[in-house]
Order: structure tokens, then C-alpha cells, then sequence
């Protein structure tokens, strides 16, 4: 199965299903009542985090989601059924964002989290609920809004605790083999490991016995000089790396050792310079090929470098307890590592968001107008507020909502604001592609 880190979806809520317009007929009566009924919502598109699955691979077949839509309303006041949320399934580890914004979406972390990426059209109502004292048979009715749509990318980043850096060959596999129960592919030549690979490593006491804590290690592709630049497997591997609590330079003893702690560091640092702040360690590995003298010289060279060194054999077992000791040690509490590596997160949708009632008459537009008959026409353009969604959502029938439309505006204070603002009787409103008279309510009293 390839490993697959990176992948982008379409994903379509469904609409909302519209109200009905409907009047109850009966045998022997002549005009019912309106008992046209809600319509549903649209189904939503939901991210969910599961267990197991370290790829996205799976997700490979199916790159658009549509949710379904919800049913209309009905006669006899039937509620059209909501459209079932789609769920997709997607390793913990994986952050979705918004292909257009760039902004994230969704970040799961937790086997079971959810969020929506996509949310549902709202139902309309039906002409039942529009009845009042003086309109008591509405012909219309409301029609649903439509489910969100968006491009979606989704990248997962492994959620170790420890991450291994290195050099090809350097023996970052060896390591991981030797500290965990995994089994990764060792091999002499550069690149043997192509994908990120994870081991569970089990503290144990001076004894050897096991005690009751563990922490997840992360084995990446090895990186070399010019990564930053495409060389090799490139730098793509490090997302893997990013939220990882400590990083261990891994570096051979019989090569560069300072020579490529430098490179890698820098190679880090042009991929995302935060890396560097992470709490770090060098394991310098091979020591059994080389003289004790010359070990000991190249770690004294290193800790120039300010991170702790341990000398290590993943070969002969040298110095493992120690750097497994080291990294229960100095790994960071994860709730507070968390608190200070939060990214900023789409806020969760909530389904009945009200529209803010908030609008203002744009200036820009004020008392500059199209001529018609020989006169200036004034025009108040009317932003915000919800009106024009509110308009939309009876654009089937808009000449017999229109009374209602005008009320639900009034009692926003639309037409107090515009009097206020020096509108006169005749003058056009504008909202969005909807054009009307103003009527001022004083002038026709009486
Ligand atoms: N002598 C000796 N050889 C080692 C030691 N650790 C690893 N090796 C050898 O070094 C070679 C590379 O080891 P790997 O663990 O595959 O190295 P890697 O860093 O994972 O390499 P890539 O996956 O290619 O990046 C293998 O032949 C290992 O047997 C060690 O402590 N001593
Ligand atoms: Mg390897």
C-alpha cells in the first residue's frame, strides 16, 4: 500500500429541502387552511478521525462526497425528511483545509473526533407558519438554502511523540527497530526508508521490566543537503515531524557528523524554522566502529551545538537505555506542548447560525443615481443585515411575500434607518440584485 500524506477532495453538503405551500382539502370544505410543511436539511459532510489507518490512501477512490439533500416539505403539514450526514473517515493525525483560503479546517487529533467541512442547506418553512391575524391564507412558502460546497485538502501528519531525523544510512530505522517492537526495512544504501513509519517505545526501569508508559517514535526518509530544494525525497517528509514533541538527530559517527547536524539543521529551518525551537538530541550512532578517543572528540564537538549528545550503537545496543530514558524524560507535556503549537481552526459551524442583523446604507451609493425621466434617480444601497439572504429564500414568490418580507425589514428598523438617512418616498432600495421603492410609512398615514 502506498503511503499516501497528501490528498484533495470535493466535498458538497446537501441543500435543504424547500417549505410547501399547500391549503388542506376536505370534503365538504370549501377553503382549507395552509398546512404546507418544513422541509429538511441538508445532509453535512463530516471529517472523522479512526484508529489504524496511517495512510489516506484509502480515501483514494472516492475523491467527491455529496450529501443528500433534504426532502421537501408537504401537504398535512409533513416535515421533509433531513438529508443523513456523510461521514468520511480519515487517520487521526489528519489536518483538512480549505483549498481556496488555505485556512484549516479541521484538525483531528483524537481517534473519534468529528467536524464538519461542509455544512448542510437549512430547510425551509412552510406557508403554515407564515399565517398572522391579517394574512391568513400566505401563498408562499420558504425554500431551503443550499449546502456548503468546498475543495478540501487533507494532509495527515503522524501524531508521534518522538521524531527520528537523519542523513540517509544514518540509522534511523536501526534506531527505531532497536527502541520499539517495529520492523522496518534496514538496509546499507541511502533511501531505504520511504515512507514514515511509527514504534511504540515502552519505558522500563533499571531492571529492564516494563513500566506503564509509552511513547510513540516516528521513523522519516532520510534528508540530505539541497532538500529544501526538491533533492532527494525532499522536505515533504517533515510535516510528519512538525508535531512531534522532541526530534533526535540521528548522525554516523564514520561520516560529517558536525558537518551534517549543520545541513540538517539548516535544511529543517528553510522547511519551517519553528523546528529548530523543538526540543532536541543528538544520537550519534555507530560508536562501536570508531575509536572511544574519536567518539568522545566528535561529541565535544557537537555539544557545541548546545543539544545534549548520546553515543549510540542501534547495532550493539550501546548507550539505548540511556537515550530511551532521555526521551521520556525530556519529552514536553503534551496538553501544554499543545496549548503553544494550536493552529488556528475554522470555528465549528453551527447549524442555526443566526444571519447578524447588522447593515448599513452604503454611502458610496447615496443620492448618486441613474437618470430616468430627466431626473436623477436616488438610490439607497442596503448591505448586511440578512435581507438579501432572507429575499432569496422566497425568490419563488416574492410578489406574495412581499408584504411579509416588508414587515420582517420594517421591524429590523430598515426603514426607519433609511428615513433617518434622508430617504424620500419614491427613492429606489437597493439589496443586492433587488431593487424597490422606498415607501415612507408617516407620509402615507391615515
Ligand atoms: N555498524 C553499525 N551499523 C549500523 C548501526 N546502525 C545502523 N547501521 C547500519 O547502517 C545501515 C543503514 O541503516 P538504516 O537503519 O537503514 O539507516 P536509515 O537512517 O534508516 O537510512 P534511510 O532509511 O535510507 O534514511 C544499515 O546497513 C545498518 O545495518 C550501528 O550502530 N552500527
Ligand atoms: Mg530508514
Amino acid at each position: 500500500m502506498a503511503f499516501r500524506d497528501v490528498l484533495n477532495i470535493e466535498v458538497a453538503a446537501g441543500n435543504g429541502g424547500d417549505g410547501s405551500m399547500s391549503f388542506h382539502r376536505a370534503k365538504y370544505m370549501e377553503k382549507g387552511g395552509p398546512d404546507g410543511g418544513h422541509g429538511g436539511k441538508g445532509g453535512s459532510i463530516v471529517l472523522r478521525a479512526i484508529e489504524g489507518v496511517e495512510s489516506l490512501e484509502r480515501l483514494l477512490g472516492r475523491r467527491k462526497f455529496k450529501g443528500p439533500n433534504g426532502a421537501y416539505g408537504e401537504g398535512r403539514l409533513r416535515q421533509g425528511s433531513d438529508g443523513e450526514d456523510i461521514y468520511i473517515d480519515v487517520p487521526v493525525g489528519t489536518t483538512a483545509f480549505d483549498e481556496e483560503s488555505g485556512k484549516v479546517i479541521a484538525d483531528l487529533v483524537r481517534v473519534g473526533q468529528t467536524k464538519v467541512i461542509a455544512r448542510g442547506g437549512l430547510g425551509g418553512r412552510g406557508n403554515s407558519t407564515f399565517t398572522s391575524s391579517t394574512r391568513q391564507a400566505p401563498r408562499f412558502a420558504e425554500l431551503g438554502t443550499p449546502g456548503q460546497k468546498r475543495r478540501v485538502r487533507l494532509e495527515l501528519r503522524l501524531i508521534a511523540d518522538v521524531g527520528l531525523v537523519g542523513y540517509p544510512n544514518a540509522g534511523k530505522s536501526s534506531l527505531l527497530a532497536a527502541l520499539s517492537r517495529a520492523n522496518p526495512a534496514i538496509a546499507d544504501y541511502p533511501f531505504t526508508t520511504l515512507s514514515p513509519i511509527l514504534g511504540v517505545v515502552d519505558r522500563v526501569d533499571t531492571h529492564g521490566s516494563p513500566l506503564d508508559e509509552r511513547l510513540t517514535l516516528a521513523d522519516i526518509p532520510g534528508i540530505i543537503e539541497g532538500a529544501s530544494e526538491g533533492k532527494g525525497l525532499g522536505l515533504e517528509f517533515l510535516r510528519h515531524i512538525s508535531r512531534t514533541r522532541v526530534l533526535v538527530y540521528v548522525l554516523d559517527v564514520t561520516r560529517d557528523p558536525v558537518g551534517e547536524l549543520a545541513q540538517l539543521q539548516s535544511e529543517l529551518r528553510s522547511y519551517d524554522p519553528t523546528l529548530l525551537e523543538q526540543v532536541s538530541l543528538i544520537a550519534l550512532n555507530k560508536v562501536e566502529l570508531v575509536d572511544e578517543d574519536l567518539a568522545v572528540m566528535v561529541e565535544d564537538e557537537l555539544i557545541g551545538s548546545g543539544l545534549p549528545v548520546l553515543q549510540v550503537s542501534a547495532k550493539e545496543g550501546q548507550g539505548l537505555n540511556e537515550l530511551r530514558e532521555s526521551l521520556f524524560q525530556l519529552l514536553p507535556d503534551r496538553e501544554l506542548w499543545a496549548q503553544t503549537h494550536a493552529l488556528d481552526i475554522e470555528p465549528d459551524v453551527i447549524r442555526e447560525a443566526p444571519l447578524s442583523l447588522e447593515f448599513r446604507i452604503d454611502p458610496a451609493a447615496q443620492g448618486v443615481g441613474i437618470i430616468s425621466d430627466g431626473q436623477p434617480e436616488r438610490v439607497w444601497k442596503v448591505v448586511g443585515g440578512g435581507f438579501e439572504e432572507r429575499i432569496v429564500r422566497f425568490s419563488r414568490y416574492l410578489e406574495e411575500a412581499s408584504e411579509y418580507l416588508g414587515n420582517v425589514f420594517k421591524r429590523q428598523g430598515l426603514y426607519s434607518a433609511l428615513k433617518r438617512a434622508g430617504a424620500r418616498e419614491g427613492d429606489t432600495v437597493e439589496i443586492g440584485p433587488h431593487r424597490f421603492e422606498y415607501f415612507d410609512e408617516d407620509e402615507n398615514k391615515g
